[in-house]
């Protein structure tokens, strides 16, 4: 079984993969969209192509208490491993008094096990960036992260640890610079988002990070608002205009992907029309720019979409997305939980009818216009 699509080890390029098989048993709750089982069926397609024959794979470990407060605060961090699980409840009205941090509504619930839930989310990442610190991997990829909207003593939007800012503090300490890139639907720092009336709220055209006098980080946020019905090609034709923009003005010596998933059609919450190609373009692009990278999952809330995403953008990591099948493996374990036994199916299949797309080409090109004199003020 082991190399059945001839996949092998290459040589001179390694791709390390984090993942904490104890992650995907935690629950938010029966009907709350994000579903942690969503990684166990994205380790079955991956384990069934072979894939974990050409990259070093390492069952991730926690991240302790220490490194939690590097970047949240002790007090948050104290509560989050002390606090008992509590029912979700209905409404605001039925939340418990005791209860802060933005915890424990319906959002963010106080699950069986959330401590442990955290540290592993943010150990794969941690994991993950010191094999790019050390050089020991070209690509590094935890699944399990990606949570962007944690804030330093509040959970918020289903994240409670920001394991992508814990992660980015340890590439800091070896790579000067490092590009952030989020493909998730909701907003992160190069996103793309409906501002007002989409969760967070953020991610304006015009939001490019706080300028007060001290802050290095002044106008080094771009943003990318899109609206409903997005397609691959429009949507790739603005991911290499902006990053590649971006690079050659940033210069970055490493990369961090946010792949949240519920940018892609028939996301039980996200509402474009992007097929696992056009999602995994990104990857793509971002892994021939030939900077160290670490592959961070995020949002996603149709499982086996997820999965499909997930499973082909690690594929395109180890360089073997064109050659394995799109069948599904027989032998794939939940096979039957994919619907369609392709790995790539079409906007017809996932949606029966696409989306109607919201985004005259007009509106892209501003865009790409109004983020290249943004990058004026960015140096290097
Ligand atoms: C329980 C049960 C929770 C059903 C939450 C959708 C649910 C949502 C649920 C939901 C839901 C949100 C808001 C709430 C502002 C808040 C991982 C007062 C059908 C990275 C987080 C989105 C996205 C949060 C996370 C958002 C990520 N949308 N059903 N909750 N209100 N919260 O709008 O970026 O993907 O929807
Ligand atoms: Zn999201």
């Amino acid at each position: 079984m082991a190399h059945e699509y001839g996949i092998t080890k290459p040589k001179g390029y390694n791709v390390t993969f984090h993942y904490n098989p104890n992650m995907e048993r935690h629950h938010f709750g029966q009907t709350h969209p994000m579903k942690p089982w969503r990684l166990t069926l994205t380790k079955s397609l991956v384990t069934s192509y072979g894939m974990n024959f050409a990259m070093d794979n390492y069952t991730a470990r926690t991240a302790t208490y220490e490194e939690l407060t590097n970047f949240h605060t002790d007090d948050y961090v104290d509560f989050l491993a002390t606090v008992a699980p509590q029912p979700t409840p209905l409404d605001v009205d039925n939340m418990h008094p005791d209860l802060k941090f933005n915890l424990g509504g319906s959002d963010c619930p106080l699950f069986e096990g959330l401590y442990d839930y955290c540290s592993m989310s943010a150990g794969s990442s941690l994991d993950a960036a010191r094999k790019i610190c050390s050089k020991q991997a070209d690509i590094a990829i935890a699944w399990g992260g990606g949570l962007h909207h944690a804030k330093k003593s509040e959970a918020s939007g289903f994240c409670y640890i920001n394991d992508i800012v814990l992660a980015i503090l340890q590439l800091l300490r070896v790579y000067p610079r490092v590009l952030y890139i989020d493909i998730d639907s909701h907003d992160g720092i190069i996103s793309q988002i409906r501002p007002e009336h989409i969760f967070p709220g953020t991610g304006a055209l015009d939001d490019n990070g706080p300028r007060s006098e001290h802050n290095p980080g002044a106008h080094h946020a771009l943003n990318v608002p899109l609206n409903d019905g997005i397609t691959d090609e429009q949507y790739a034709w603005l991911f290499e205009s902006i990053i590649s923009r971006c690079v050659e003005k940033f210069r970055p010596s490493a990369i961090a992907l946010q792949c949240g998933a519920d940018s892609l059609a028939g996301d039980r919450l996200g509402k474009f029309n992007l097929l696992v190609e056009g999602h995994s373009s990104c990857v793509e692009f971002c892994k021939k720019l030939g900077i160290p990278m670490i592959m961070f999952g995020g949002g996603g809330y149709t499982p086996r979409n997820v999965a499909r995403a997930w499973a082909y953008e690690t594929a395109v990591a180890i360089n073997q997305h064109k050659n394995i099948p799109t069948q599904i493996p027989e032998h794939t374990p939940w096979r039957e939980r994919f619907r369609q036994e392709t790995l790539l199916p079409t906007i017809e299949q996932i949606l029966g009818e696409p989306r109607q797309n919201r985004n005259p080409q007009k509106k892209l090109q501003d865009i790409v216009q109004h983020i290249t004199e943004q990058l004026r003020f960015v140096s290097h």
